[in-house]
């Protein structure tokens, strides 16, 4: 594994360090956008006073703290996207790999980095009883000692399910000032949280308490977008309903129906499917910074 020269330094000088994924900006973000907002996420970061760790195989290396060039290569070039799995693979083989929320947990927090920021967590898939189709981002978190911001999961997936994997996988989910689980373009789903949490001090302190108790599991925060910054709630309900209903009319099964979904809201959204996506992903990395602080002063 290769860290960053800045990675590394704040790392053993205990200085905040927050981690990225690239599957975000590789898959999750249409081009020119995509690079535009990874770069200005890092600079978030740093005017925040926290060393960005962008995560990522460059050819054939797992690298956490990406340089200016190899960010721009994993917005502009075609690498495929690296969960867990992969990695193997991808490292035996020399090849790259945007890494998931699974993929850059299990990296980062082998690095000794404790805060990570994303959009959306991947979960349990509709029809997953039929389907298996389950997101590793769930069981990697359960033994990768890493705390997740998140605005909780896209109602494309079946939130109930992934909040009851959560919980059998003994992954605490923390609301961030809320006691409502959000739905990523959305500030809230049908479902309420047991913990929620007002400071990023409280965050740290239960980090601190789940390594003095021996615990494996990553942290999951859930920090729901503004009210101001969400997407309106009836026109995400219908066109979530139009694009199901398109994909069991097509026919669209298995893998081919979550890119299908997403590929349909974003197409019939007029751009604020996107920049709520935007927005929500600035928000957790503020939050995520905050945290990273936290942490490093209890050092
Ligand atoms: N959710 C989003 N946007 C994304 C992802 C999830 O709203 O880009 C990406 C993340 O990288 C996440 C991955 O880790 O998809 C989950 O993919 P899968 O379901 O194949 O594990
Ligand atoms: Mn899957």
């Amino acid at each position: 594994m290769k860290l960053s020269p800045e990675v590394q330094d704040a790392l053993e000088h205990s200085r905040p360090v927050l981690a990225l994924e690239s599957t975000i900006i590789a898959h999750g973000l249409p081009r020119p956008q995509n690079l535009e907002a990874a770069q200005r996420w890092e600079a978030q970061v740093r005017a925040a006073g926290v060393v960005p760790a962008t995560v990522a195989v460059i050819d054939g290396v797992p690298t956490v703290g990406l340089s200016a060039a190899e960010l721009e290569r994993i917005a502009t070039d075609d690498i495929p996207k690296a969960s867990v799995r992969e990695l193997p693979v991808l490292v035996g083989a020399g090849r790259s790999g945007a890494t998931t929320v699974a993929s850059t947990a299990y990296l980062a927090s082998q690095a000794g980095v404790r805060v990570f920021s994303t959009g959306g967590l991947g979960g349990v898939h509709r029809g997953a009883s039929e389907t298996f189709d389950e997101s590793a981002d769930l069981s990697v978190l359960a033994i990768s000692p890493i705390t997740v911001v998140s605005a909780g999961v896209k109602s494309i997936l079946d939130i109930g399910a992934t909040l009851e994997r959560l919980e059998t996988l003994s992954i605490p989910v923390i609301g961030y000032r809320t006691s409502v689980f959000p739905a990523f373009w959305l500030r809230e789903s049908p479902y309420s949280l047991e913990w929620s949490l007002d400071t990023p001090a409280g965050i740290a302190r239960v980090m601190a308490a789940r390594d003095e108790l021996g615990l494996r599991a990553g942290i999951v925060v859930a920090n729901p977008v503004p009210a101001h910054q969400q997407w309106d709630p009836a026109i995400h309900d219908r066109l979530l309903a139009q694009a199901l209903n398109d994909a069991d009319r097509q026919g669209i099964r298995g893998n081919d129906v979550t890119p299908f979904l997403l590929a349909h809201v974003l197409e019939n959204s007029e751009g604020a499917s996107l920049r709520v996506n935007l927005d929500l992903v600035t928000n957790n990395v503020a939050v995520g910074c905050e945290i990273a602080t936290a942490w490093a002063a209890r050092r």
